[in-house]
């Protein structure tokens, strides 16, 4: 089944284009009849336990946590939790954040030596004042609320960063086709929308570098009465363009998810002198009626989506059809 067909376009989308600037979402109101989880790459494993939780009465923040926790615990996966490939010095640093309906979020930057970054950064969000909580303090807050301290660098990502120091390449290397940095959206049978983002960020990078991941508005945003976006790939561009925020506040002028993500992109690609050409970002969305959406700048990108009609990754619109 192609995109087209299995996404569900509107007219609500049509009308939006770059038309109804102060306009609220129009659909809003409407429910959707099933729940529905979205994320970022192929991560069957986590839209699945994502979905059992909104199947069964779950809540979408449920959902969001359980599903991220699952490519944070493998460790076959080289880009979040454990298994991540670490920064030039060899140190995994984890950056993860959680938003729910009601507008709460809660965020961890830099933590060492606790997988679970996507459950601390809940904890962040329910158990303090606060909104992020970096570095040596993020630790601490984590150890105190019980989680496991464990060594991150399995002997497989030990042995590829060896490998990289022999030629030390100071540019981040972009590999856009096999990302498993986790964004995740869902929404619950109550209607009500919660997203997720949880990585080690990119591979070999400064120490000390945070990508858009962790920041609310860049990496990830969720406004219930709208919809939700999260971002993957190059964190810095991300961050210039406020990228997930931007996608939400399109919707709410009436584009679809995916004009959306669209629209946000081609913001990144056509800045003055941008080397798009050279690097990956991509964008998943969903709006209240569990429409969805995504883009990207390279081919490569997929979402993957478990609604009533399966758990299916599907390959993402691109920009760069030269290649
Ligand atoms: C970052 N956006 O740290 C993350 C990296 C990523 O798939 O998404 N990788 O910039």
């Amino acid at each position: 089944m192609d995109r087209r067909s299995f996404i569900k376009s509107t007219g609500v989308a049509s009308l939006g284009m770059g038309l109804n600037i102060n306009k609220t979402f129009s659909a809003s109101k409407q429910r959707p009849s099933n729940p529905i989880v979205v994320a970022t790459w192929d991560v069957k494993n986590a839209t699945k336990k994502a979905w059992e939780i909104l199947n069964s009465q779950g809540s979408s923040l449920d959902a969001i946590e359980e599903g991220c926790k699952v490519e944070e615990a493998n460790k076959d996966g080289q880009s979040v939790g454990i298994g991540g490939l670490p920064d030039r010095e060899g140190d995994v640093t984890l950056d993860a954040c959680i938003m729910d309906y009601k507008g709460n979020c809660g965020s961890v930057v830099y933590l060492k030596n606790v997988k679970h970054a996507i459950s601390v950064a809940r904890m962040v969000m329910e158990k303090t004042p606060h909104v992020m909580i970096a570095g040596d303090g993020a630790k601490k807050f984590a150890l105190a609320m019980g989680f496991k301290e464990e060594n991150l660098l399995t002997e497989k990502s030990k042995k590829d960063w060896i490998k990289w120091k022999e030629n030390e390449k100071y540019q981040p290397i972009i590999n856009i086709e096999n990302h498993d940095t986790i964004g995740m959206l869902a929404i619950d049978k109550n209607n009500n929308i919660s997203g997720g983002c949880t990585t080690s960020g990119l591979a070999y990078k400064m120490q000390g570098r945070v990508g858009d991941s962790p920041i609310i508005g860049a990496g990830l945003f969720i406004d219930n009465e709208i919809g939700g976006a999260v971002a993957t790939g190059l964190g810095e561009e991300v961050i210039k363009t406020v990228g997930s925020f931007f996608v939400v506040e399109l919707m709410r002028q009436g584009y679809s998810p995916k004009d959306a993500c669209k629209f946000a992109i081609e913001r990144i690609v056509k800045k003055p002198e941008s080397n798009y050409k050279n690097f990956q970002v991509g964008y998943i969305a969903v709006n209240k009626n569990g429409e969805t959406g995504s883009y990207s700048i390279q081919k490569g990108f997929s979402m993957t989506q478990y609604d009533i009609r399966g758990n299916k990754t599907l390959d993402s619109p691109y920009y760069n059809k030269m290649g």
